[in-house]
């Protein structure tokens, strides 16, 4: 059976440090899809088809990754996409407690599906899209964090 593999989460927007764990993940698993979520909640600074569009672009030298979005519950979306493992990227300690609480809802919602953690590469363990954006806004050199596309698109962005 082939492996199927979700990345989820909000990208907004893509990181070298997301680009780091898809492009890992790309080479454990048969196939990976990375899942943008509707995030009806917070308000992010991407439309869902903007993270979209960026993750194509930053993807596409990757064979076996598809990017895809998602409303609703995880674990849904990994059934109906027939999907057996999650992964998820750990940086700090302090993303543990949250992973840990995910890891274990999930698991009681869907027990044959399992959450694959990968540890950050150094280089980019102090990175989020809250950070890259923070960064953008007053202007500053984002071009090591971020992929050029992204930083265009952040400059688009703030106007800058
Ligand atoms: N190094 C390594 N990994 C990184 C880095 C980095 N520098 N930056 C980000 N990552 C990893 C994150 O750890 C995460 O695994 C992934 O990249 C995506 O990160 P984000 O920040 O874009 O996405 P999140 O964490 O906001 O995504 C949260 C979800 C959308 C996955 C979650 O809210 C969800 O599943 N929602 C759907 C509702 C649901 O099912 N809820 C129950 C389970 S919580």
């Amino acid at each position: 059976m082939a492996s199927i593999a979700v990345c989820p989460g909000s990208f907004d927007p893509v990181t070298y440090g997301h680009l780091d764990i898809i492009s890992r993940g790309a080479a454990v698993f048969d196939k990976v899809i990375v899942a943008v979520l509707h995030n009806r909640n917070k308000q992010p600074m991407f439309s869902v088809e903007e993270r979209v569009a960026l993750l194509q672009e930053v993807t596409q030298h990757l064979d076996n990754v598809e990017i895809d979005s998602f409303n609703g519950l995880l674990i849904d979306y990994m059934k109906e996409r027939k999907a057996n493992t999650i992964i998820r990227g750990l940086r700090a300690v302090s993303d543990f407690e949250y992973e840990m609480q995910a890891a274990s809802i999930n698991k009681k919602l869907g027990p044959e599906i399992e959450t694959f953690f990968m540890m950050t590469n150094n280089h980019y363990s102090y990175l989020s899209s809250s950070i890259v954006k923070e960064v953008a806004k007053y202007d500053a050199d984002v071009s090591d964090i971020v992929p050029d596309v992204v930083a265009q698109a952040l400059r688009k962005k703030f106007n800058n």
